[in-house]
């Protein structure tokens, strides 16, 4: 029976499991990036765990989001994570050299490997063939300190593109979104998109990876390309021939299910406010005033699309209105446009550039005023996101948001007569790599340094057999990181500082909840009600590290995103699923909860009796722990399991 690509890369990398879905398999991993916002957190408990030096073959560590250095603590976490690079034989990528994402595909990676980051948009590597999952922070350190990683064999589906983009307004962006509308941000959980079809020859690795990167707003656990000609120019350009192999499903492969996208019948698309599954044609919104246009982050900024941009902007001049904000991908792409004469044309037409960082993508500066529209070609748009919780956030290819930031309104620019330049992949990419600093050999007389803002990691008791706690909040469905664990440029800066942080913790949904935690903490502790998909969103192990801070003892929902399921896991909070969703309706906010016989369930059916105590009523939650996940929940999570266990046994047995 012939094999799809996923099944031929997990199967050069399996150590223990099967390939059918719903499993669990351990794989070993080629790579594994931290980026600082995830990776402060990542490389102090990888500290924790004590080992000497990392046991991967390639690990690196960017900086990219906590870049502003309003004080102290973003240049103290930025020199604790070179120190900590040096000590334990990373690569580390300085401030200034690029989003992780985009320097990694640029730099790193390969075809045919398996790499983790922490950070949810590491399947943009997918569209160079590699298959790239994003994990949490501790998850990513165990991974370095040599354990297998461990998933659940997702199903695979074949997204077949056929036709050809009607270029130049509708970009790989446009089948992103197109996905989005279709399948919705939960549509992609517990699977793994792989992209087929005759048209996969009509997007270069760039293109391919603007649509892996976005695949993360599905849910996904990650996607990817097959690995070809195209490929390869790519990697040549990149000095990097050396690291193509060719790679691609075979013809009888089989696939969980297929999607087919004709991309002929693309139109420029847009995601309005505020979910990037709210997808509708741009000119369906023609005539929305926009205050201000963002162009580059992770998903869109690669050379060609910069340049294509400044084509657009030659010449002419922004809508005065219009605040028009750039933040190239990479230190490779701002020099390149740099040079070939592009950034004088952007700068000419009135865009204020920003340095190589994910800047406002995460509220990181940038932020809009009251009441505000803003169109990017980013990848999220969740409300507050972008640091006014009253602004209002739209997705659209880079090209298109060219064209508004000139007119000032949305508009479809389908029909004008704009000359547009969009230039092939280059033959050769500028190489230089000086803010990237290799592993030193001599580690052991480096000396890592915490400023004040570095605090110690908090570690869980062991689980208890009766959990008796109070509801602390109840929320809707596709409830995400951004909700739980805010960022943006008050709050990000304290990823290092979990006492902190944790005052933060749904801030913008319920100000209360830290303090009405800590109360509850003294009492037994908090639960919180989820609906579906809870926790989508990014990779931040924050949003389940504050809460367990707070005393939350377990999250109840109607289903959890694969990423924050695992943080909650790793950190010893219990994710608990409705066995009928509508009991949701038993529970209310302030109403004591009382589980108990948690340690027998656990080990027998994993299925739970709730007892609402306020109002007497009673129902069945259930869990889907693996034995390895039981573990850990049962020590009080991953760091816990891994400091008693480390030296006595391998953690996956
Ligand atoms: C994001 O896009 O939400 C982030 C910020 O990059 C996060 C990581 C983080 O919260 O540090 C992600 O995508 O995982
Ligand atoms: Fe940075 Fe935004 Fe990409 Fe996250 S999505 S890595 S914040 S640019």
């Amino acid at each position: 029976m012939g094999r799809n690509l996923v099944e031929k890369i997990f199967e050069s990398h399996l150590l223990k499991g099967r390939l059918v879905p719903g499993e669990t398999i351990s794989l070993r991993v080629d790579e594994v990036y931290t980026q600082d916002a995830t990776g402060t957190m990542a490389w102090l408990q990888f500290e924790a765990i004590g080992i000497d030096r990392v046991k991967v073959p390639l690990a690196v560590s960017y900086v990219d989001h906590n870049m502003i250095q309003s004080n102290f603590r973003n240049p103290d976490d930025h020199i604790f994570l070179q120190t900590a690079a040096q000590r334990f034989g990373a690569y580390f990528s300085k401030p200034g050299n690029g989003i992780c994402h985009q320097v990694n595909l640029e730099r790193f990676a390969r075809p045919g490997w398996i790499g983790l980051g922490t950070d949810s948009h590491t399947p943009t590597n997918g569209g160079i063939g590699m298959i790239a999952i994003g994990v949490g922070g501790l998850e990513a350190a165990t991974v370095m300190a040599g354990m297998p990683f461990e998933i659940k064999m997702p199903k695979v589906v074949l997204v077949r593109l056929t036709g050809k983009l009607q270029r130049p307004w509708v970009t790989a962006m446009d089948i992103i979104l197109e996905l989005l509308r279709r399948l919705s941000v939960k549509g992609g959980v517990g699977k793994i998109f792989e992209y087929g079809g005759p048209a996969v020859a009509e997007l270069n690795v760039t293109e391919r990876a603007t649509i892996t990167n976005m695949g993360a707003e599905l849910g996904a656990t990650t996607s990817v390309f097959p690995s070809d000609e195209i490929t390869l120019h790519f990697l040549k350009a990149q000095g990097r021939e050396e690291h193509w192999i060719e790679l691609h499903a075979d013809e009888d492969a089989e696939y969980d299910e297929v999607i087919e996208i004709d991309l002929s019948s693309l139109e420029p698309l847009i995601a309005r406010p505020h979910s990037p599954d709210n997808v509708v044609p741009v000119k369906t919104l023609s005539g929305l005033k926009v205050d201000q246009v963002c162009i580059g982050s992770c998903t869109n900024s690669s050379y060609q699309v910069m340049r294509s941009v400044a084509s657009i902007l030659r010449g002419r001049k922004i809508a005065e209105h219009i605040n028009l904000l750039i933040n190239p991908g990479s230190k490779q792409v701002y020099e390149m446009i740099a040079r070939d004469g592009s950034l004088a044309e952007i700068i000419a037409a009135g865009a204020r550039l920003l340095e190589i960082s994910c800047g406002p993508c995460i509220g990181m500066g940038g932020a809009p005023g009251t009441g505000q529209v803003s169109v990017r070609s980013y990848n999220r748009n969740f409300r507050g996101r972008c640091g006014n919780k009253d602004a209002e956030v739209y997705l659209a290819n880079p090209l298109v948001c060219a064209a508004v930031a000139l007119k000032g309104e949305i508009f479809d620019p389908t029909d004008t007569d704009m000359e547009i330049e969009i230039p092939p992949e280059p033959d050769n990419f500028l190489i230089n790599d000086n803010l990237l600093i290799p592993p030193s050999e001599e580690t052991s007389k480096i000396r890592i340094i915490k400023g004040p803002n570095i605090k110690e990691v908090p570690l869980k008791e062991p689980l208890t057999d009766t959990i008796e706690a109070e509801v602390l909040l109840k929320v809707g469905d596709n409830i995400t990181t951004d909700d739980i664990m805010p960022a943006g440029a008050q709050v990000l800066p304290l990823r290092s500082n979990i006492p902190a942080i944790s005052e933060y913790v749904f801030h913008n949904i319920d100000p209360r909840f830290p303090e009405k935690a800590i109360e509850a903490k003294k009492r037994g502790g908090g639960i919180i009600i989820g609906g579906e998909n809870y926790g989508q969103g990014s990779s931040r192990e924050h949003a389940a590290l504050a809460p367990m801070y707070l005393g939350v003892k377990a999250v109840i929902a109607r289903s959890f995103a694969r990423i924050h399921r695992s943080n909650l896991i790793n950190f010893g909070i219990l994710p608990l699923v409705f066995e009928d969703p509508t009991d949701s309706e038993k529970l209310h906010k302030g109403d004591i909860v009382k589980i108990s016989n948690i340690i027998k369930s656990l080990n027998n059916e994993q299925k739970f009796k709730v007892q609402n105590l306020s109002t007497g009523e009673e129902f069945t939650v259930y869990s889907d722990l693996s034995e390895r996940e039981k573990k850990l929940i049962l020590s009080g999570g991953l760091l816990s399991y891994v400091r008693n266990n480390i030296q006595k046994t391998d953690i996956t047995s």
